[in-house]
């Protein structure tokens, strides 16, 4: 069998002093960090979209990447090339999961028959190729969005026939994602928003919105899949109001319509920022929530407005988003999975493997410093100081709830003192500062 990426060996740790950028300075899969390994830990996953299958085309220029399958012409055999292309990737870059859309693996058809048949034979070579080499599936998907019929939304869409072929879509990906183990399905709205409220109905769509995701949880209960079930939120982008906004949003949504023990919280940082928060933000609302359940790992340019999903590599922003997943207990079933493309300009198949090299490496030194953090119990102390009011008196009575109104009132019409302190918000910033640079 062919070989396509012959200038690439194994990628492996070389420690903090190498200065092989096709090594790991920090990612030691087989080190621990408090009672996990590094790829205990970490859960790294491939998006086989933005590696095997992006083209580099944007709204202002053709497809500019060079891949080793660019000259087969057939669909079916360009989507086998890339799968054994695509284990070929994991197993050099030492990743243990990869996660995919359905029509990313394979081809659609004329129809859903076709479209199915041809996911069938794509899924049997990735079946063969899991059992091969031990790689695992963090999660399938369905692509909802980029076909006509999708233009509108896809479970929000005001044409019934589309739904119910968005429900036919979704049944088969869920069943394909079940037979390959994955560990979680993922639901990323797609087009599911919508431009003008002169053309749309509202409440009527966030209804359906329920009813198909409801429909959804009854499929994987029905099919046995044990695997767990995910929204990822995103505002804006592809439409101007998008239903799953942000982790509030979609929390508020899933109780609405009764599914909030169904679904936990893919959380993607670009998505984050788009949605005017930032990424820990986003991880702890999840996490208070019981709800933080897999991450999109990847980063945005706050200097451009949309989705840039660029490899991970402000160690600032790994380091506060592992100390979240750390104060989690972990992601598992959930992992990071590099929802990140390199840029256009980056066309050669090597750099796919310097954006996955960097940003498993930002990840692992977020990781060894958040534990440092937490084992030095840096912000935990001063946290619980700053809310020690609440601990006793008139705090603990307002925390039991033995405190109303009234008591409130008397209380405060005989106190005049407020005991303040210093929120010490630049000191903190220091310490941090010093633990990722020194730690
Ligand atoms: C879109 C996005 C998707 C989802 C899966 O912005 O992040 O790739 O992760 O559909
Ligand atoms: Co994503």
């Amino acid at each position: 069998m062919s070989e396509y990426f012959p200038e690439i060996d194994a990628i492996t740790y070389g420690g903090p002093a190498s200065e092989d950028p096709l090594s790991f300075n920090y990612y030691d899969p087989d080190r621990e960090i408090g009672s996990k390994t590094m790829e205990e830990h970490l859960r790294f996953s491939v998006a086989y979209w933005h590696t095997f299958t992006e083209d580099g085309s944007d709204p202002f220029g053709v497809g500019t990447m060079e891949r080793p399958w660019d000259d087969i012409d057939d669909p079916m055999e360009k989507a086998h090339a890339r799968v054994d292309a695509g284990f070929e990737f994991f197993e050099k870059l030492g990743v243990p999961y990869f996660c995919f859309h359905d029509r990313d693996i394979a081809p659609r058809g004329e129809n859903l028959a076709e479209s199915n048949e041809n996911l069938d034979e794509i899924v049997d070579h990735v079946e063969e190729k899991m059992d091969e080499t031990g790689v695992e599936l963090l999660w399938g998907t369905s692509q909802l969005f980029m076909e006509p019929k999708y233009m509108h939304g896809a479970a929000t869409s005001p044409n019934a026939d589309v739904f119910a072929h968005a429900a036919g879509q979704v049944k088969k990906a869920m069943e394909v994602t079940e037979r390959l183990g994955g560990e979680n399905f993922v639901f990323w709205g797609g087009r599911e928003g919508y431009k003008t409220l002169l053309n749309s109905d509202m409440g009527r769509e966030l209804d359906n919105m329920g009813r198909f995701l409801q429909m959804a949880a009854d499929y994987a209960d029905d099919i046995g899949f044990e695997g767990q079930l995910l929204i990822e939120p995103k505002p804006r982008e592809p439409t101007k109001h998008q239903y799953d906004f942000d982790a509030a949003n979609v929390l508020a949504f899933l109780r609405e319509y009764g599914l909030a023990d169904r679904f936990a919280l893919n959380l993607e940082a670009n998505h984050a920022t788009l949605a005017g928060h930032n990424f820990r933000h986003e991880l702890q609302y999840g996490r208070i929530n019981d709800a933080l359940g897999s991450v999109d790992a990847n980063q945005g340019d706050k200097l451009i407005g949309w989705d840039t999903d660029e490899f991970p590599t402000d160690v600032y922003m790994t380091t506060l988003a592992m100390y979240e997943i750390l104060e989690n207990g972990g992601l598992a079933p959930g992992g990071l999975n590099f929802d990140a493309k390199v840029r256009r300009e980056s066309f050669e198949p090597v750099d796919l493997f310097y954006g996955h090299v960097s940003g498993m490496d930002a990840f692992a030194r977020g990781l060894e410093v958040a534990h440092e953090l937490r084992e030095d119990g840096i912000f935990e102390e001063v946290i619980d100081e700053r809310y020690s009011s609440y601990e006793e008196g008139i705090g603990a009575e307002i925390v039991s709830g033995e405190a109303d109104f009234d008591s409130l009132a008397e209380y405060a019409l005989n106190n005049d003192g407020f005991d303040l302190s210093s929120g010490r918000q630049e000191k903190l910033e220091s310490i941090l500062n010093r633990y990722i640079l020194e730690s």
